[in-house]
């Protein structure tokens, strides 16, 4: 060990985050008597239920199955509420979790990690935080989030206005009054959907600046009593079986019937019965030709566009609120709660911002091609740099120096969204290629790639090794799988964080891995049967 190595505090592995991955990663490592220390930015565990505290903020994935599984005492000991829960319940749980297994002694809150440096002498990471202080560790791994990062449109004028501005991602803990306010939201995404139905009936006007309209579908959200609670916890063995062999990680999958197969009644039959059951699974758990299949897509589009259209007065506003430009399901499809119904309100305005663009923000509010529109608050739902946001803003340097921002600057490489040829002993989860970064029930995937970054250590250790890193062989390969599935879907075809086109200068790219979940941790899993296969040791 050099010397500046030697002089810093030494661990064997830090974790970066503490939201899901986060939280289960430095318990596993602990478990296997590691020294971890984890390192939060926030003042509290749970990640972007720590942060995204807007209005209206819940979980679009069934609470029975956006939760740990390694535990049997907590699955016991946690009551979930509602089949979809609000952002608080989630943060309590995340909390819960934290205090059961006394995790905090070991996060460092309020503090972000700005570099990490591989020492290739050493084979260790020097890891730097906010605070000025470095850490020694064998293993690095980010838990750092796909969605971490928020994105603020850059409006001409944005100092000028003499308003509040708000993204959803930064939230004031204290919460903020809207009532009896002129507010804007910018951002019809999952996140929008939400704020907007939400607040609607709470604020004195609401300007809604719409720039692409989204599919969705209406949320059944029942409240669970203990019978109902009880029959859930029987079935919990069966469902973390469930989960990690399915398509998304949900308990629904893609049904075996192909589309053509089934008469147009029998179709509609079969859609109706998905759509009513006011989740996902009419995405997901239906027809897998609506990723592959244009003509298809466009009858199931068909479906939810006469959805849509049937809840909404005005036939003007129904124009601009029915998606047109993309398929059904080629971009993330938010469950939505009388969303439709908060357009038929007096006090809610739709602006659509292709129609008549957004030019700059003055003093008063936001300066359209058609007018100035007048707000006391203003709301950015403006999504992420997702995927490589997080991961690009640190400092992180591999062998030879490489900035990771510079080695995924003529496109993005991972092995299995796991490891990056050039950063021995990093691992990242919810990271580019892998279901993980969009593609999945969050929970079953990061769990399956917390697992296997456990394994992976515990076999270096174990080995007396010192060092693990993805082969540039088998990352090219990799890739290169990752990129032939994703020009089989119709995916690319539209514009959307998916694809990374929210981003000026992102070049287009699916972010997440299409092969399936299931399919993905098959693959995981053979690695490490055949030795870590495509990984050298040293
Ligand atoms: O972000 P988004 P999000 N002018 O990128 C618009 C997860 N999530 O925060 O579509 C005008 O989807 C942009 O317009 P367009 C979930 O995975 C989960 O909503 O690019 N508009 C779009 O409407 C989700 O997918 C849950 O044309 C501008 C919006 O801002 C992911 O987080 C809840 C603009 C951004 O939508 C991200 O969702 C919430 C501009 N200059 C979120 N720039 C649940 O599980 C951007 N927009 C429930």
């Amino acid at each position: 060990m050099n010397q500046v190595q030697s002089s810093l505090q030494q661990l064997d592995a830090v974790v970066v985050g503490a939201g899901f991955a986060g939280l289960y990663q430095l318990h596993t490592l602990r478990e296997q008597g590691l020294s971890v220390r984890a390192f939060e930015a926030g003042s509290g565990v749970g990640g972007t239920w720590y942060w995204n505290r807007y209005p209206g903020a819940r979980v679009d994935s069934q609470s029975y199955i956006y939760q740990y599984w390694f535990s049997d005492d907590l699955l016991k000991e946690w009551n979930w509420s509602e089949r979809f829960p609000a952002r608080e319940e989630t943060e309590r749980y995340l909390n819960f979790v934290a205090d059961k297994f006394d995790l905090r002694e070991d996060i460092q809150f309020n503090t972000r990690v700005t570099a990490a440096t591989y020492d290739e002498s050493t084979q260790r990471w020097t890891v730097t935080t906010d605070k000025g202080e470095s850490f020694s560790a064998q293993f690095l791994v980010m838990g750092t989030g796909g969605l971490s990062t928020p994105m603020v449109p850059p409006f001409p004028g944005h100092d000028t206005f003499k308003g509040l501005t708000l993204h959803t991602a930064h939230w004031p803990k204290e919460g903020v009054d809207l009532k009896g306010k002129r507010v804007g939201v910018i951002g019809t995404g999952a996140t929008g959907v939400q704020v907007i139905q939400t607040i609607a009936d709470q604020v004195k006007h609401l300007t809604v600046f719409q720039r692409t309209a989204n599919y969705t579908i209406p949320m059944l959200n029942p409240k669970y009593d203990d019978a109902m609670r009880a029959s859930l916890r029987a079935q919990y063995p069966a469902l973390k079986e469930r989960v990690q062999n399915t398509f998304a990680g949900f308990d629904y999958d893609f049904g075996d019937k192909n589309f053509h197969d089934l008469t147009p009644e029998e179709r509609q039959r079969t859609m109706q019965t998905l759509w009513d059951d006011g989740s996902l699974n009419f995405w997901i758990g239906g027809f897998k030709e609506v990723f592959f299949d244009e003509a298809i897509n466009e009858e199931i589009s068909k479906f939810v566009r006469q959805r849509i259209r049937e809840r909404i007065k005005d036939p003007k506003v129904a124009d601009k609120l029915v998606p047109t430009d993309h398929g059904f399901g080629t971009r993330r499809v938010p469950l939505e709660t009388l969303y439709y119904e908060a357009f038929n309100r007096d006090n809610v305005l739709l602006v659509d911002t292709k129609a008549t663009p957004i030019e700059r923000m003055t003093e008063k509010g936001i300066q359209t091609s058609a007018g100035e529109h007048e707000l006391d608050i203003l709301i950015f739902a403006t999504g992420f740099d997702a995927g490589t946001g997080t991961l690009t803003r640190i400092d992180i340097r591999g062998r030879d120096g490489l900035l990771l921002k510079d080695a995924w600057a003529d496109g993005i490489r991972t092995t299995m969204g796991l490891q990056v040829h050039g950063y021995p002993n990093m691992f990242m989860t919810m990271a580019p290629f892998s279901p993980a970064a969009a593609f999945c029930n969050v929970p079953t995937c990061l769990q399956q790639q917390v697992d296997w970054i456990t394994d992976c250590i515990q076999f270096v250790r174990s080995q007396g090794l010192k060092s693990i890193e993805a082969t540039a062989e088998a990352e090219a390969k990799w890739v290169a799988h990752h990129d032939e599935l994703a020009n089989l879907t119709l995916i690319p075809k539209t514009k959307s964080w998916y694809m990374g086109t929210n981003v000026k200068g992102k070049p287009p790219r699916l972010l997440a891995y299409v092969g399936g979940a299931n399919v993905y941790r098959q693959a995981c899993d053979d690695v490490k049967a055949r030795g870590y296969e495509g990984f050298t040791t040293a």
